[in-house]
């Protein structure tokens, strides 16, 4: 089966051997520099947490590491990487839009299994050929075990099993499930809308990037440009692929704006996922 069908009928798929490791030695070294930074400061950032009772807290990631406060220049170079470009060309079409990049990593005080879920709050989004509206990819800079998924579960209407464990917020084993490894050098290629989940443990050592992309007319989604990107000098700091992804991020969100309805539902699902602590279940 070739890759994209593989990725259409399970929405996921791994494929080895996309970054050297040379340039992961360069991701882990960029990675450390960012998880200082954000453990140092957490409130400062749009940080994710497994316990948040001040004045203890715990992390397991941070959201947009691509906002200049947290950026490295490694963190752009991987859109440089060929063998990853490609893939996500025969996926989603040539041209391509940014969409988001955050970084994952191992809680040090409470294990965290995250609720079932599919991204982007649509519990009740599929396409039965399993076309994507994105693609998410995470990139481990070590061995990292900790995505579970569903397959095939983005192309049908969810079980009542799987519905009610959504409903109710829970991380218990439903049928299928399958827990995907991963190694350096290799590249776990998503559609969220596959019911999964996260596991991870303060014994796992887990240093993953995880970004996501789009194809630049897609209809469904964008709407994640902020305002930097507009502003004189950010995308100079950018890779040259990243500034192209950037820059039809923006005019796609100019061209399609939110009506106020959208709007505050959008920073509804943004204070809920800000809120969210991953190691309560
Ligand atoms: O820990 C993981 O890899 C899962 C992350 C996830 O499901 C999410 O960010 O929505």
């Amino acid at each position: 089966m070739s890759l994209k069908s593989c990725f259409l009928s399970d929405g996921y798929a791994v494929v080895t051997g996309i970054f050297l490791s040379d340039e992961v030695n360069q991701l882990r070294i960029a990675m450390e520099r960012l998880i200082t930074k954000v453990k140092q400061e957490p409130y400062r950032y749009a940080t994710r947490y497994t316990l948040k009772q001040e004045p203890d807290y715990d992390t397991w990631g941070v959201n947009n590491i691509f906002k200049l406060d947290l950026y490295e220049p490694a963190f752009g170079a991987v859109f440089g990487n060929e063998r990853l470009m490609d893939v996500l060309q025969e996926i989603l079409g040539e041209e391509l839009r940014f969409w988001g990049a955050h970084a994952l990593w191992s809680p040090e005080k409470v294990n965290y299994r995250l609720r079932w879920h599919r991204d982007y709050g649509d519990n009740e989004l599929y396409h039965p050929e399993g076309i994507p509206n994105h693609v998410q990819f995470n990139i481990p800079l070590y061995p990292d075990s900790c995505f579970i998924a569903i397959p095939g579960s983005h192309r049908r209407t969810l079980s009542d099993q799987e519905r009610l464990e959504v409903k109710n917020n829970e991380a218990n084993p439903l049928p299928d499930e399958v827990q995907i490894t991963c190694q350096p050098g290799a590249v776990l290629f998503m559609n969220a809308h596959t019911l999964h989940r996260g596991a991870c443990t303060s014994q796992d050592y887990r240093r993953t990037l995880h970004y996501s992309v789009q194809g630049k007319e897609e209809a469904y989604g964008g709407h994640t440009s902020y305002p930097e990107m507009k502003e004189m000098g950010y995308l100079d700091q950018m890779h040259p692929t990243v500034q192209q992804l950037m820059i039809n991020s923006v005019q796609w969100d100019e061209a399609h704006p939110l009506s106020s309805v959208e709007l505050l539902r959008k920073v509804r699902s943004k204070n809920e996922r800000q809120n969210y602590i991953a190691g309560q279940i």
